[in-house]
């Protein structure tokens, strides 16, 4: 994309360049980017550089990841680059070179000792934010991270210990195979095959980690955000379902099997679909194995894993059952078949009783309520929501077990730091609800970041008495504002005005389809300069990392999220625990609205912007620490930095944000001290007063730096980017000078 060079000549338009390899190209000059000194050569922290373009910033991580220094700053932002090696910096050794400060290069260890001392000294909580994308090392950062924490807070073992190991139980219930196509298309060139991913779909968990008043950790509590559900029931072709399901069926004991009517997973309907069962190099029958002993970890009783395993045959089975049209109208009944027998048992209730829940509703004829045969699609959908249900509210089951088994029964009082694993940005080929939330939330994040930045950058410049008002910062809220406006009128009704409203608003209209929708955005939103209209069923939306389009293909099905009053009545009548607790959990939630047909939970935008609003309020009362992970190539090779992928990946962790504040304000920060003595000598006429801020400006005023494109502080110079290089080329050129001049006397010496 970008090569290095020394420009030799420039007439007009076009200049003649020799690259490093040896070759001479011309080229636009226009097209020149200016490449930084010498001496910024793989500086840890990428707002030291100068010249803060994109292939300096490319350029500058590359090296550093060539030498095994997988992490660089920006600014406060911790990058951490993939090395997908063990990379020797994590030992005990690193521990205690970071805890007594013995160095200052930057590490996950630093940021959590840093963390962990504004903990104990400020009494502050923080949050230590991880993004990045799929298998760009977030989870194992978070894990440094903790165990780094562990050996401060506590020594190995215990508490810290089960921490880490839970994470084997989230990745079985919220990681599957995917295929991130949308890589090969984006990233590599058409001629790849699909790259294949283990991706969480999960898109992301908070762990607050609690500490006593000594530093002691003292537990702990995870939360976890979007569980991609429609996976449960629909595979896209070489793609696989949540990694339990294929475990179960492979490792379970010939007695659990028995009691569970358990088959292999190619005879299950939600499995095979897909064409793909298993991975290669994974034995899911000994990850079961693991799982169950993570499950002991947790305190999470044989009785209730046995209770988790027929819940997850029952989701198989209910998969298999089938229907048999039994009118014009295309009105169906479900087979009475094994299918029906097993999910029936396992759930808890009379095969004849799932089967009314599936295939009928009621509708109210007076004081009656009267059933009614299901569409064979209606009747599909029903069985297919009750599925989903049974497993989403598995899952946070288990996180809630998780949570007391960590809590260990104790109220948390004292501090804690927040680790949060997120999914970065998403822009994939083809777009649709689930980037869309996960989108929405980093754009959250984002604000989040900014603020923080900007609040840093203020407290720099009014400790040094430096006017900020020079500084223009914008900010992403009215990007924003496009997901979340709503507008009060006369106080009363709300006026929806943002993209998430008029997406309610759509879910509740009748006869809405994802056209109308998609129509309904252009109609309100065209005006709004972050808004696209596409065609058709499509929109775009202008992020912080870039533009992207949505195909509304799906959003008020998934949006809506249907689940059927019968279904809801089936499980909490059920006489097995588990069925019964969702389904009171269900009655809790807060009801949007309720139709003849389904009983409809809050939307799932709702609930998710009501989650994201207390995460973020969480987070707020911290002091924040970002960490960005970059995966260096889409193979998992280490050694192997493809540039564009690093480029594409930099944007939308917004470290071209950062450089953009940074820009935007006086990046260039020497002491007046240092500045003079590194550049004193250059001053052609002797001054007066030897001070080093004297020298200073004596030399800010020789080399014409413009009055705008500096500020002098109480103890530093604050430059603007870039306006230090020509006071560095004279330096190089000068010194130069003396080498030569040296050598050529000690020449005529010899
Ligand atoms: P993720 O959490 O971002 O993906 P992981 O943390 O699981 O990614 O990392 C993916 C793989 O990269 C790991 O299994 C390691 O092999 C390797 N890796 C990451 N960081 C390091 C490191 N610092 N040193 C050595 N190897 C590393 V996700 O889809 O979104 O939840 O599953
Ligand atoms: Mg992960």
């Amino acid at each position: 994309m970008w090569a290095s060079g020394t420009v030799q000549s420039t007439s007009g338009e076009e200049s003649i360049v020799s690259l490093s390899n040896g070759n001479v190209i011309k080229v636009c000059t226009s097209q020149l980017l200016p490449a930084n000194p010498g001496i910024l050569e793989g500086v840890n922290d990428l707002i030291q550089l100068s010249y803060l373009n994109e292939p300096s910033v490319l350029h500058n991580l590359k090296r550093r990841y060539s030498h095994d220094m997988i992490y660089s700053k920006a600014g406060p932002v911790l990058i951490a680059v993939n090395p997908f090696k063990d990379v020797q910096i994590y030992g005990k050794d690193f521990v205690t070179s970071y805890r007594e400060k013995a160095t200052d290069s930057p590490h996950v260890f630093a940021m959590a000792d840093n963390a962990y001392n504004e903990m104990m000294n400020d009494g502050l909580n923080q949050s230590i934010i991880i993004s990045g994308e799929s298998g760009a090392g977030k989870t194992e950062t978070a894990k440094f991270a903790m165990q780094y924490l562990a050996s401060l807070g506590g020594g190995y073992g215990g508490k810290e210990c089960k921490i880490l190991r839970t994470h084997c139980i989230l990745e079985a219930f919220g990681n599957a195979k995917t295929s991130r196509n949308d890589n090969s298309s984006r990233f590599v060139s058409s001629s790849s095959p699909l790259s294949f991913a283990l991706c969480s779909l999960l898109k992301g968990k908070l762990i607050d980690i609690h500490f006593t008043a000594s530093g002691k950790i003292s537990g702990a509590n995870i939360q976890t955000f979007l569980l991609e559900k429609s996976r449960v029931v629909q595979l896209a072709a070489g793609e696989r379902s949540y990694h339990i399901f294929y475990q179960l069926c492979a490792g379970a004991s010939p007695a659990l099997r028995e009691r569970l009517n358990l088959k292999m997973a190619n005879e299950y309907n939600y499995l095979v679909q897909s064409d793909c069962l298993v991975i290669n190099g994974v034995d899911d029958g000994q990850k079961f194995q693991k799982l169950k002993e993570a499950f002991d970890i947790v305190q999470i009783c044989k009785e209730e894993q046995e209770q988790v395993f027929a819940m997850l045959a029952a989701v198989l089975w209910l998969g298999n059952i089938s229907f048999q049209v039994i009118d014009k109208e295309n009105h169906v009944e479900a087979l009475a078949d094994e299918a029906l027998t097993s999910a029936a048992t396992l759930i808890g209730c009379a095969p004849h009783e799932l089967m009314q829940a599936i295939s009928t509703y009621r509708i109210q004829v007076g004081k009656d309520r009267i059933a009614k045969k299901l569409t064979l699609q209606q009747a599909i959908g029903t069985r297919d929501a009750l599925a989903k249900f049974i497993y989403a509210s598995l899952f946070d089951w288990l996180v809630e077990q998780i949570n007391k088994s960590l809590e260990a029964g104790k109220k948390h009082i004292g501090r804690s730091i927040s680790i949060l694993d997120i999914y970065g940005f998403e822009s994939l080929k083809k777009n649709s609800f689930e980037q869309f939330c996960i989108n929405y939330a980093n754009e959250r994040l984002q604000q989040h970041f900014n603020r923080h930045l900007l609040k840093l950058e203020q407290e720099e410049y009014d400790l040094e008495g430096i006017d900020w008002s020079k500084v223009v910062f914008e900010d992403n809220q009215e990007c924003l504002d496009l997901f979340e406006k709503i507008e009060l009128e006369l106080g009363l009704t709300k006026k929806p005005l943002g993209i998430l409203s008029l997406l309610d608003e759509e879910s509740n209209a009748p006869n809405s389809t994802d056209f109308t929708l998609a129509n309904k955005l252009k109609q309100h939103l065209n005006s709004n300069s972050y808004f696209k209209g596409d065609r058709g069923r499509a929109f775009g939306v202008l992020h912080f990392a870039g533009e992207v389009h949505y195909d509304t293909n799906g959003f008020l099905d998934k949006n809506r999220d249907p689940l059927s009053s019968e279904v809801v009545q089936l499980l909490s009548s059920c006489d097995s625990q588990l069925p019964q607790l969702f389904a009171k959990k269900m009655f809790n939630q807060p009801l949007q609205s309720v139709t003849s047909l389904d009983t409809t939970m809050q939307s799932v935008a709702l609930q998710f912007k009501g989650q994201l609003f207390k995460l973020m309020h969480q987070l707020e009362s911290t002091r924040p620490h970002f960490i960005c992970c970059i995966k260096p190539n889409s193979k998992q090779l280490p050694g192997t930095y493809e540039e564009d992928l690093v480029l594409q990946q930099l944007r939308c962790c917004g470290i071209f944000e950062v450089i953009r504040i940074s820009r935007s304000g006086y990046p260039t920060r020497m002491t007046h001290q240092a500045f003079s003595e590194r550049y004193g000598f250059l001053l052609s006429e002797p001054i007066v007063s030897q001070d080093s801020l004297s020298i200073s400006v004596a030399l800010l005023k020789q080399f014409n730096v413009l009055p705008q494109m500096y500020q002098i502080g109480y103890t530093k110079l604050f430059l603007r980017t870039g306006q230090i290089s020509a006071l560095e080329d004279r330096r190089k050129q000068v010194l130069r000078g003396v080498i030569e001049v040296q050598k050529y006397f000690r020449g005529h010496r010899a």
